[in-house]
């Protein structure tokens, strides 16, 4: 792409931003989505039949999910969540791709959250590429011992990766989340 294209793409994207949702199972994608988004979601949850699943929920994504958050300002941001599950993974290149934005949930209550987080950022990198990212720490009510070192472990990252606590099901919390990268995509957008 010539550097003209790219701004041009670029800055179509500040104008309308993509901000992609992921994580593992249970995280609280489809969740934190429907809790923010300014339209009924178009959610693709299905009844699970997965052991891993079924051990938290009944219903997971098979999909994705999509919303949209109006600014103050009048812009659109456009939402998506992936589903969590590695066998949908080929939807995780299709909509993490021309993102601006990556939120990625890590679920304190799982067996291993680190481990869940460094196999989602190590994914997700190569697709997002440059495009910032932010994690929301879910379930810190049921794991609470995770949270400091998970933030620990993203602090020495290079560049660093912020991380809060959040419960997906409170739009304050979520919201904050997104608008703290939406701060860093450009800080005209929450003007
Ligand atoms: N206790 C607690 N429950 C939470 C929190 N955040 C989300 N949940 C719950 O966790 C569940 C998350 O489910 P989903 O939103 O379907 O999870 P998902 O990440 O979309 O999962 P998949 O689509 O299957 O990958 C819901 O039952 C939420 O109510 C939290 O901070 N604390
Ligand atoms: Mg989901």
């Amino acid at each position: 792409m010539s550097i003209t294209a790219e701004n041009s793409a670029s800055a179509a994207r500040r104008q309308r931003p993509k901000i992609v949702f992921t994580g593992s199972v249970g995280a609280g994608k489809t969740t934190a989505l429907k809790t923010i988004s300014s339209i009924p979601p178009v959610t693709t949850d299905v009844r699970a039949s997965e052991a891993e699943v079924l051990a938290v929920k009944d219903e997971t994504t098979v999909a994705m999910d999509y919303g949209h958050l109006m600014l103050a300002s009048g812009v659109k941001v456009d939402l998506y969540a992936t589903p969590g599950q590695e066998r949908f993974s080929f939807m995780w290149d299709i909509l993490g791709k021309g993102s601006t934005g990556l939120i990625l949930l890590a679920d304190a209550s799982r067996p291993d959250p680190l481990a869940d987080l460094a196999f989602f950022l190590e994914r997700f990198r190569p697709i997002v590429r440059d495009a910032p990212m932010a994690v929301g720490i879910t379930k810190a009510d049921e794991g609470a011992g995770a949270v400091e070192p998970l933030q620990q472990y993203l602090k020495q990252l290079d560049p660093p990766v912020p991380a809060v606590a959040v419960d997906a099901r409170e739009a304050v919390q979520v919201k904050r989340l997104v608008f703290s990268l939406l701060l860093r995509i450009d800080p005209g957008l929450l003007r």
